[in-house]
């Protein structure tokens, strides 16, 4: 992996976007390593949670990269998309929790990779945009949807009709970021919130997400549906005696993820 860096901090896996000369643009050496790096970090059984960020103290990532893209045709560039969705799908159906640490300038794919994460955290300095208007397209890697999701058809449309940046301060009044922090708090803060889901049973937080999506991607009375069924599974799980055990003994769990 060249421009993708993988690692294991106990229960926690680091995804970083290394290719800071180019503010961590998305090429499709980027797209086909992220995808690698989601997949892997979806199969180890140590990582609860994943955090995604970017090299550097300047960007999150930038964008998808605008010099490979210049010189596609159309077909070309349908394989570039596929990379990109492929990435950032697996980073949204992961059966972990997916943790944005938002460093810097996210922008036009970089804030679809975000979005891909279940919960941004950004640092003060971030810009967060889709200015894909600006280069006379529009976003392509889910910003249409996930940003709609996120934020609202007004906000979503604000952005992308006019490709301005918001601050980070701007993106937490709009619920596009949880939290803002100084950038030299930005790694503590990460590792705070991911610590604090890792402790809980794996097995519920697996499942909570995945019945979550659902109510993205279906209609309530199917989500409704799902989550009865995932909840219902939870309680054949060890985890579950373990959790409601420990609560009524007043002692910790410990979960096994059984
Ligand atoms: N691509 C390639 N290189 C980039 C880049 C990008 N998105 N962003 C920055 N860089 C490179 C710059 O070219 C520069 O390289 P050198 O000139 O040093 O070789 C280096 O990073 C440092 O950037 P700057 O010199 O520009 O740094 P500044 O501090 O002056 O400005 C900036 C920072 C973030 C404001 C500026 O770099 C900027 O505006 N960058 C472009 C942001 C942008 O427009 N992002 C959106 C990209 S378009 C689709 C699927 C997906 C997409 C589209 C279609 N289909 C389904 C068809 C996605 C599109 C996008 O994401």
């Amino acid at each position: 992996m060249v421009f993708v860096k993988r690692r294991r901090e106990k229960d926690i896996g680091w995804i970083t976007v290394d290719r800071p000369d180019a503010l961590n643009a998305l090429n499709s050496n980027v797209l086909k390593e992220l995808k690698v790096a989601a997949d892997r970090m979806a199969a180890d059984e140590k990582v609860s949670v994943v955090i995604v960020t970017g090299s550097g103290e300047k960007a999150f990532v930038a964008g998808a990269d605008i010099k490979e893209m210049l010189g596609k045709t159309p077909l070309e560039m349908r394989s570039f998309t596929m990379l990109g969705h492929d990435a950032m799908n697996t980073i949204a159906r992961m059966e972990k929790p997916v943790i944005a640490a938002v460093n810097g300038y996210a922008l036009g794919g970089g804030l679809e990779l975000a979005l891909a994460c279940d919960i941004r955290i950004a640092s003060e300095n971030t810009m967060l945009g889709v200015p894909e208007v600006k280069l006379g397209i529009f976003p392509g890697f889910g910003g249409t949807q996930r940003l709609t999701n996120v934020v609202g058809k007004g906000w979503a449309a604000e952005m992308v009709f006019t490709g301005r940046m918001v601050t980070a301060k701007e993106a937490l009044s709009m619920g596009l970021v949880n939290k803002v922090v100084p950038l030299t708090d930005l790694t503590k803060e990460v590792k705070g919130l991911a610590g604090m889901i890792a402790k809980n049973g794996p097995i519920g937080v697996r499942l909570a997400k995945s019945a979550i999506n659902m109510a993205l991607e279906g209609s309530l009375t199917d989500g409704l549906a799902y989550e009865r069924e995932l909840v219902s599974l939870a309680f054949s799980t060890e985890d579950k005696e373990e959790g409601m055990k420990a609560f009524l003994e007043k002692r910790k769990a410990n979960f096994k993820g059984k």
